[in-house]
């Protein structure tokens, strides 16, 4: 069976570190590839780590992940509160699909905290930086279990 991770990380996320790090912090996105890339080493998965603007782009990498990708780790952003089209596209993924947010979403604006891709989620988390993205993928692993020698 696969070990490859999908890390799919939606709009303006490549802005992280550089703008409102009172509201996501002061990693940005190589950061966070850099601590995925670190985690899923010691988990023993391959990460194919995105980040697109574009919601078709985000759609057809949920599309190459089937039959393909053990597990999705997936940080919508904004697309989360938004797009049926992401959730109807995760709905056809066979694996564990673990959702990320680096901020609180609860927290803020009333709007944030409704996401349509937690309805495929087996796991959600917010608030807890890049280190969420590591504990997805703790999570991710433990749900395909101990690779096979
Ligand atoms: O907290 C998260 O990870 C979010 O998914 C980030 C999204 C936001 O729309 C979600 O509600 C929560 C925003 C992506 C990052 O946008 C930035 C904009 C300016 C500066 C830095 C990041």
């Amino acid at each position: 069976m696969s070990r490859i991770v999908s890390i799919l990380n939606g709009p303006n996320l490549d802005l992280l570190g550089k703008r409102q790090a009172e509201i996501y912090g002061h990693e940005t996105l190589a950061d966070v590839e850099a601590e995925c890339r670190r985690v899923g080493g010691e988990l023993g998965l391959a990460i194919e780590f995105h980040q697109s603007n574009r919601e078709d782009a985000i759609i057809e990498q949920i599309h190459a992940a089937r039959g393909r990708s053990a597990g999705i780790v997936i940080n919508p952003a904004a697309f989360s509160h938004t797009s049926v089209a992401i959730l109807d596209a995760l709905q056809a993924f066979e694996g564990p699909i673990v959702e990320v947010h680096v901020s609180n979403i609860h927290k803020r604006e009333d709007f944030r905290r409704h996401s349509y891709v937690s309805a495929v989620a087996s796991g959600v988390i917010a608030g807890c930086g890049a280190q969420g993205y590591g504990f997805a993928l703790q999570r991710i692993a433990k749900l395909i279990g101990e690779p096979k020698n």
